[in-house]
């Protein structure tokens, strides 16, 4: 995770800013301000235990130079209750409005966008949906996802890995989300980050495609853990590579034994049918 790496520090913008500027560059100065996303910098010694180099925090000898270890730690507890207070405010709003809010991760590339517009040219006639939109520069996701006639805010975050809590409260304010919808939340593109910022959604979807190898969920454990429904896209590919979908999903129980799993292709729609039913079995939880 990257809550003191000071990532993105001063470079997220939301789209439709009256200003578009970028948003201020000093946690310290402008606590009142809603736009404000700073996080505080620290650096990081990676770790040597045998051939592999470990950068993970709260380790022994992980240091910030000038700053006690205790400092370290208290900067990253402050950032994460902070995100979690927030997380757990949007939360009662959507909770308040009956929003079904999902928080889409995985990989750049994996599919998210491509399953978006699929899935709102099936459902956005008969539920109301809106799309928040994550990614590091450009607004094209949320184009993509406006031409299907579905309202979206693209969230730039600049050198930032991750949306947080604040971000999605401040583009749920703009989208003016109505009661009983869906809000999809598709995350930035990264497996690591995302898995450690509640932004308030009912369940976090994982989307891995099969271009990716079967092995993800052993290698990235937290975000599969954290994920109700994993979404193994792009099967229409399958023939063509050796992905072991079977291991693929023992995997992920491995780290999780209550994670959802549903194959589709995004792109060829098989599997789709059993992603609408579990969005439909969701909107009635
Ligand atoms: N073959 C195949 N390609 C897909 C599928 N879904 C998405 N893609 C392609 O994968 C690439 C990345 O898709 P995109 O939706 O932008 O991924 P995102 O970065 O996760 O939003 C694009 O070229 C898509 O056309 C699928 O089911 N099958
Ligand atoms: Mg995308």
């Amino acid at each position: 995770m990257c809550t003191t790496c000071g990532c993105g520090e001063g470079e997220r913008r939301i789209e439709g800013d009256e200003h578009d500027h970028h948003a201020h560059q000093h946690a310290h100065a402008h606590h009142h301000d809603h736009h404000h996303y700073s996080h505080q910098q620290v650096a990081f010694q990676p770790q040597v235990n045998g051939s592999a180099l470990h950068y993970g925090q709260g380790e022994a000898g992980t240091h910030a130079p000038g700053m006690a270890q205790q400092r370290l730690l208290q900067i990253e507890m402050d950032v994460l209750s902070k995100n979690n207070a927030l997380a757990k405010h949007n939360r009662e709003h959507f909770s308040a409005q009956n929003i079904l809010a999902l928080n889409l991760v995985s990989s750049p590339g994996s599919g998210k966008t491509t399953l978006l517009t699929h899935t709102l040219d099936r459902i956005s006639s008969h539920v109301p949906c809106a799309v928040i939109e994550g990614d590091q520069q450009t607004t094209n996701d949320a184009e993509r996802i406006r031409a299907t006639g579905v309202s979206a805010i693209q969230m730039n975050t600049g050198k930032g890995c991750h949306l947080d809590a604040q971000m999605v409260h401040d583009a749920a304010h703009r989208l003016q989300l109505a009661d009983n919808s869906i809000l999809f939340i598709e995350n930035v593109g990264n497996l690591v980050c995302p898995a450690g910022f509640d932004l308030g959604e009912r369940h976090k979807v994982a989307v891995l495609s099969v271009t990716e190898g079967e092995d993800k969920p052993m290698k990235y454990p937290h975000m599969f853990s954290a994920a109700a429904l994993m979404i193994v896209n792009k099967i229409d590919l399958l023939p063509y590579l050796d992905f072991d979908l079977d291991a693929c999903i023992a995997y992920a129980r491995r780290v999780n034994p209550d994670i959802q799993v549903i194959a589709l292709s995004a792109r060829s729609g098989e599997g789709m049918d059993e992603w609408f039913a579990w969005l439909e079995a969701q909107q009635c939880a």
